[in-house]
């Protein structure tokens, strides 16, 4: 059976009309989102609306407020408001504020601290208490933080976040004149929140999961967060992931005192559905549950906020030195002879490949932690196996989070037993994916992480796979199933922008009145499930093998990359597919998860020779580099033409030379949290020409990639910021940019432009086959010498 695209998605049959659908709902959900009274249905006088101080209190510290918020009007539209609201302001570290609006007087739905860990809630409150009555604007600051609160006392009421040492306004939730597109909406299921920004002087990067073509966000849209099992090919709709996180890099002002580059972060953290509408001069968040939690991060480096930020969230998981090889996959593979054959395929052809893949094929009837007894039969897969492991080469299967409901299927039979899986109406939830009914295991339940530990260990002892690789945890369901009549958790008043149609929140996934344990609804914990099962996922692999884990995950939330790499799923064997996997993976590296890559030569549809070739120069400089390919498309292995098996050889050669520098990268990224995979911003912040490019990035520090993007094409136009480059493939080619410039390089079709600034010190060693071989060869150093100043470089051994 092939995987049933969602109709009106890419993929269908009816593009055009899918276009104009496209366009029409664009225009509707653009004016219902631009935040006027009228479109949120409150007519007239809104300045009416929205919350008012009725007292602040200001702890001793300095560091920490709270104001007691009341509602100034009641509104008609998408429930009733809530009256009472509380706000605490503190300043957490000296990099980090948070601000967190909620109920005054009832508990709402928060992330647990068990699943995402954080300082508690309210420092404040165990705080000696200083009233103020003033009438004027509050403030909370510390002299060694870059960031000031202020809450204005005005009518209605709104706050501020300031850069100290620029004078800079960072957020700004207050109405500006007759504005009062910004005033806060607080309601059970709708809660809204807008910020005023310098659109000529703000770039706003993140906001994930979407496939974009630009990776500086573009005005006028809308960034939906609602995981979704929606190919990556679709552009500006929401995916499989939700990363509610941005970083705003700002130009100068016109008074001098914003310097270039100046770069801080925001994050929402808030796991239920929502739309950001970001329209250039503003942000704002219209959300459907939770909590208004902000997280600001001073910055003012953009290496320094992702610092910053995985201190919160988590730092990525230090991922295996194999990992960093080159990997094979494909949805399709017939038998283990076929997959035998590609690995002997590779080793024939002398290209590098590390890890081998199997895909749902492997699987008996798509039951999890089995083998199909015909072609993937047990003892020949002990035997290919072995054979592989003993090269030196590893192995990774796919597992689907669906549990085939099949009384005479041992996982089934103990996940019944452990009583971990998802509940509706007092039963199991029964879904259907790959093997047909399911039940999806309740990854919120320690218990399931128990069972779930406990088959990998079982399968491990069956056959012992390096990795694992999960998918479908959206969570994904072939069925959408009939809401509760009349809920308005099945059934939402405001319906968020789902796959870019408005679709229901439960359609094609686990309906949101499924409970979870402790009761937790589906529709609060959706967004987390992916998570939670990289989770566990990753606990299990460490402690059946000791080792480091390498999973793999297609849904992930805030702080998944502590536990997995991510790809990015389903995107489509095309030149814009290529282009768009920059920003994404850019994108990937904000949100703290940097072992990330995209299908290889593309998923789905026929890949070509030319644009295989020009995927496999780029993908060779992915921090996670995999071919994969879709069921009945033409088989793309890099072997299977003369000229990318060549350019393979070249590129890959270079990566394997460079082993020892990504692997360092990824120690940095662990310890520290930088991406690996780099805006060209993140070395040159000053250089603003930096802030518009999608299609070049930094490995590291000093390394770019500028590859060739578009169909018979043999130069590229690359931006080269102020210093001297070295063409990393061949050190007497060099460009030399002062101040930074464009130039036009030769990229004839076995060439990838890949160059080295002056002032990088890199660790390499030799090429080889595999990993191990590789990390045997001689280190070498390369120095490349500063015209101005020192030359540095770092390399971790461990
Ligand atoms: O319904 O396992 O994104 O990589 O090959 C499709 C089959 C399920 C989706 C994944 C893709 C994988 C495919 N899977």
């Amino acid at each position: 059976r092939k995987a049933k695209p969602i109709s009106h998605l890419r993929g269908s049959h009816d593009q055009l009309l899918y276009l104009i659908f496209c366009v029409f709902t664009f225009a509707f959900a653009f004016l219902a989102s631009t935040a006027t009274p009228t479109s949120n249905g409150l007519e007239e006088e809104a300045v009416g609306y929205g919350y008012a101080i009725r007292s602040v209190t200001v702890d001793r510290s300095g560091k920490s407020l709270s104001a007691d918020l009341q509602l100034i009007k009641k509104s008609s539209v998408f429930g009733p408001d809530i009256q009472n609201l509380n706000l605490i302001a503190s300043l957490e570290t000296k990099d980090r504020l948070r601000v967190r609006i909620t109920d005054a007087n009832h508990q709402r739905w928060e992330i647990p601290s068990q699943i995402i860990p954080r300082p508690p809630n309210s420092p404040h409150r165990s705080l000696p208490e200083n009233h103020h009555s003033s009438p004027g604007n509050l403030f909370i600051s510390d002299r060694n933080s870059d960031l000031i609160f202020t809450v204005h006392n005005t009518t209605p009421f709104g706050f501020a976040v300031v850069r100290r040492s620029s004078g800079d306004t960072l957020f700004n939730t207050s109405p500006e004149g007759s504005d009062s597109g910004t005033f806060l909406i607080f309601k059970d299921q709708y809660l809204q929140l807008s910020s005023l920004l310098p659109a000529d002087r703000s770039s706003l990067y993140g906001l994930g999961e979407h496939t974009r073509k630009s990776f500086k966000l573009t005005h006028n849209q809308i960034l939906t967060m609602w995981n979704a099992d929606i190919g990556s090919a679709n552009l500006d709709v929401n995916l499989y992931g939700s990363q509610p996180f941005y970083i705003d890099v700002r130009s100068p002002d016109s008074d001098g005192r914003v310097p270039a580059g100046s770069t801080h972060g925001v994050l929402l953290l808030n796991s239920n559905g929502m739309d950001i509408v970001y329209a250039g001069d503003r942000i704002t968040y219209k959300v459907i549950g939770g909590v208004l939690d902000l997280y600001f991060f001073a910055g003012p480096m953009p290496g320094m906020v992702i610092e910053q930020y995985t201190e919160l969230i988590g730092r990525p998981a230090p991922m295996p030195y194999w990992s960093f090889g080159f990997h094979q996959c494909r949805y399709g593979y017939k038998n283990v002879y076929d997959v035998a054959n590609v690995v002997a395929g590779y080793a024939k052809a002398r290209i590098p490949l590390e890890v081998m893949w199997t895909d749902i094929d492997y699987m008996d009837g798509y039951k999890d932690f089995t083998l199909d007894p015909i072609n993937f039969p047990l003892d020949k897969m002990r035997k290919f196996l072995n054979a592989l492991h003993r090269n030196g080469q590893k192995y990774v299967v796919i597992l689907d989070p669906g549990i085939s409901v099949n009384k005479t299927y041992g996982t089934y039979v103990r996940g019944m037993q452990a009583d971990i899986f998802i509940k509706r109406d007092g039963i199991p939830y029964l879904g259907s994916v790959w093997p047909g009914p399911v039940y999806f295991p309740d990854f919120v339940n320690p218990a399931a992480g128990i069972f779930w530990g406990n088959e990998i260990k079982l399968f491990r002892e069956l056959i012992p796979v390096d990795g694992l690789w999960i998918d479908m945890n959206e969570i994904s369901n072939f069925i959408s199933s009939p809401p509760t009549p009349f809920s308005t958790l099945d059934d939402p008043p405001y319906k968020i922008n789902n796959a870019g149609i408005r679709r229901p929140i439960n359609e094609k996934t686990v309906p949101a009145t499924s409970l979870h344990f402790n009761n937790m609804t589906e529709y609060n914990v959706h967004s987390l499930y992916g998570f939670l099962e990289s989770k566990a996922t990753n606990a299990a692999l460490i402690n059946v093998t000791g080792k480091r884990a390498f999973v793999l995950s297609r849904s992930t939330f805030v702080g998944s990359g502590k536990y997995a790499a991510h790809w990015t799923g389903d995107n489509a064997a095309t030149w814009d597919d290529l282009a768009y996997t920059i920003p994404s993976i850019l994108n990937f590296g904000l949100f703290g998860i940097p072992m990330v890559g995209a299908d290889i030569c593309g998923f789905s549809g026929n890949t070509t020779e030319e644009l295989c070739r020009r995927w496999i120069q780029l993908g060779a400089f992915y921090p996670f580099a995999r071919d994969h390919s879709e069921k009945y498309t033409i088989r793309q292995e890099l072997y299977l033409w003369d000229s990318v098996a060549a350019a393979a050889r070249k590129v890959l050669g270079l990566r394997y030379r460079l082993l020892p520098y990504f692997y360092t990268l990824m120690y940095e990224a662990h310890i520290k949290g930088i991406p690996i995979a780099r805006p060209l911003f993140f070395s040159f912040p000053q250089d603003i020409k930096t802030y518009d490019i999608n299609s070049q990035f930094l490995i590291g520090k000093g390394v770019m990639v500028s590859p060739v993007l578009k169909p018979g094409v043999v130069s590229v136009n690359a931006y080269f910021p102020a210093g001297n480059w070295f063409d990393l493939f061949n050190y007497s080619n060099s460009v030399s940019a002062n101040p930074g410039k464009y130039t036009t390089l030769d990229a004839p079709s076995d060439h990838i432009n890949v160059h080295v600034r002056e002032g990088n010190i890199l660790a390499m060693q030799g090429e080889a086959m595999t990993t191990e071989r590789a990390r045997k060869t001689p280190f070498q150093l390369l120095v490349v010498v500063s015209s101005s100043g020192n030359s540095s470089g770092d390399i971790f051994l461990g």
